[in-house]
């Protein structure tokens, strides 16, 4: 049985979910929630980053970050499965999945902002920056939403703006679709494409 290290909210964590169900591999994985501020957390030893997620396989390897755990996924389940082969599909995959986790990290770091840092010593100016990273990565997918055919299982790049959309939805505002008409479309396309998006849905 894999662990999977995570938090129930967390986007990165969800791309491995639904990764996971996409290749059929959910009954081989236990979940595991993680006490991110406890030092103690074995976390700290499995993933020295101290990031969820992380992915523990039956020989003690631990799997991070949620790229590489994707990865691993697909190479167990034969290959080919969410990644893809052929060079010129498999780099536009991993451009799309380096563009939205970017944006998940600069949503991730303006929620922190709010989390850890006191009221007196926030920064608008790093705030409006990451704001910025987010804006321009949603703009510049709304301006030419990725493909969806629904005939093959969803590539790492999709799963993850599909992942950026459902975060967008639980910590920001929802008015992101009046904004981005075209991802709206695109978000519920999926949605209706891939069960295991509305099975992972985290709890507001
Ligand atoms: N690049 C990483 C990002 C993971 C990440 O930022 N995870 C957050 C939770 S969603 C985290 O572990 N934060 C704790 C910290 O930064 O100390 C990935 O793709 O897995």
């Amino acid at each position: 049985m894999m662990i999977l290290r995570s938090s129930p909210s967390s986007p990165f964590a969800r791309k491995v979910r639904i990764a996971t169900r996409l290749l059929g591999l959910d009954s081989n994985v236990e979940e595991t929630p993680v006490a991110l501020d406890d030092p103690a957390d074995s976390l700290h030893a499995q993933n020295p980053l101290g990031k969820i997620p992380a992915l523990v396989a039956e020989d003690g390897t631990c799997y991070y970050d949620s790229r590489v755990i994707l990865e691993y996924l697909d190479h167990r389940a034969g290959g080919g499965r969410i990644v893809p082969h052929e060079p010129k599909a498999r780099l536009d995959a991993m451009r799309l999945q380096a563009l939205c986790d970017g944006i998940l990290d600069a949503c991730i770091l303006q929620v922190y902002e709010g989390r850890y840092r006191p009221a007196e010593m926030k920064v608008a100016s790093w705030l409006a920056r990451q704001a910025g990273k987010a804006e321009r990565g949603l703009a510049a997918l709304e301006a030419a939403p990725p493909s969806l055919d629904g005939k093959t299982l969803p590539h790492v790049g999709q799963i993850t703006l599909a992942c950026v959309l459902g975060y967008r939805d639980l910590r920001f505002d929802p008015g992101w679709r009046k904004d981005h008409p075209r991802l709206h479309a695109w978000h519920d396309a999926f949605a209706a494409q891939v069960p295991a998006f509305a099975a992972t849905k985290p709890e507001a």
